[in-house]
């Protein structure tokens, strides 16, 4: 038995107007919480340190650079390190990431018990345009403002387990879940934001966005015996909508905690390491069954 109680920690809009203090106010009191309830990981959403900005045009791409973190910790975000640290808690949130060099990216750190990083993912699928497009009900420029992730989909060794991330539109390629599922990935964290409604197709039903989101965590769980943590930032944001959705997937691809609301909310499960051995060991034994000798396509184009 290799128990972790892990908190999906899901957050409500963040306004344009609200600061990184404020968010962050709000992210230690999910965190409170979940050491009331006896976790050791937490776990927030993408971007979770500022409004979802890639829906905002700027002419100028340097005046989005105000959403970005030039360094992590930071003032800002030293608190949760340290409170996480105080609860013997691991630590995990997306953030837009300026690098030094000047590149950036939509990236999620993972921080051990010991307020360690052990670990940064930078998002590889990036959906969205570049330029302004008029015929979309909203903007969704994230390949305008971040680049594509240039560490691969790796995974880390803490916590008592195999640990890997994963970043919003990530979820829905089965190759991110592959990827780490042939290092033996054991617990996979994500957030993501996403608009409820298709600013192309109009006003995709809600539950169809929601459905979509849970066949690809579930299929991607099931299909590499890993548990998967996919945590939302929900709500309205300055009017726009993103859907909600949390929930927490065992290695069998069920869900065994969601959501109830589209607020600051946690969904706390104690999730056994262990319970994904039994599927790398029979159906997805990769070794025994998988046939890379036919699947030169998914590398080669
Ligand atoms: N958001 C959305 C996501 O992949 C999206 C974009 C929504 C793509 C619905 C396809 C369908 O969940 C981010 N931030 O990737």
């Amino acid at each position: 038995m290799r128990e972790i109680k892990v908190a999906a920690a899901q957050l409500g809009p963040i306004q344009k107007a609200e600061s990184r203090e404020e968010v962050v106010s709000r992210m230690l009191a999910l965190m409170e919480e979940a050491k009331t309830a006896g976790c050791n990981l937490i776990v927030y959403p993408e971007l979770a340190l500022t409004t979802f900005f890639p829906r905002w045009y700027h002419e100028n791409r340097a005046e989005a650079d105000e959403w970005f973190e030039a360094e992590m910790p930071n003032a800002a975000t030293q608190p949760l390190f340290d409170k996480a640290k105080e609860y013997g808690m691991g630590l995990s949130f997306g953030y837009a990431e300026l690098t030094e060099d000047g590149h950036h990216f939509n990236t999620s750190i993972l921080v051990d018990p010991q307020g360690k990083i052990v670990g940064k993912y930078r998002k590889i699928h990036l959906p969205g345009h570049v330029e302004y497009e008029p015929e979309r009900t909203h903007q969704h420029l994230e390949k305008r403002y971040f680049e594509p992730g240039d560490l691969g989909f790796p995974v880390w060794r803490t916590m008592g387990g195999i640990f890997g991330m994963a970043i919003c539109n990530d979820r829905r390629w089965p190759e991110t879940y592959r990827e780490m599922g042939l290092q033996g990935v054991e617990m996979i964290v994500l957030g993501f934001n996403t608009p409820s409604v298709n600013n192309l197709r109009g006003a995709e039903a809600l539950n169809q966005r929601l459905f979509h989101h849970k066949l690809s965590v579930q299929a991607g769980a099931y299909q590499n015996s890993t548990w998967v943590i996919a945590v939302a930032k929900a709500g309205s944001e300055d009017g726009n909508h993103l859907m909600a959705g949390t929930v927490i997937v065992n290695p069998d691809g069920e869900i065994v905690a969601e959501t109830k609301t589209e607020g600051d909310e946690i969904i706390v499960h104690a999730c056994d390491l262990d319970d994904t051995v039994f599927g790398k060991e029979t159906v997805f034994d990769f070794k025994r069954h998988r046939r890379i000798e036919h699947y030169g396509r998914i590398t080669a184009q």
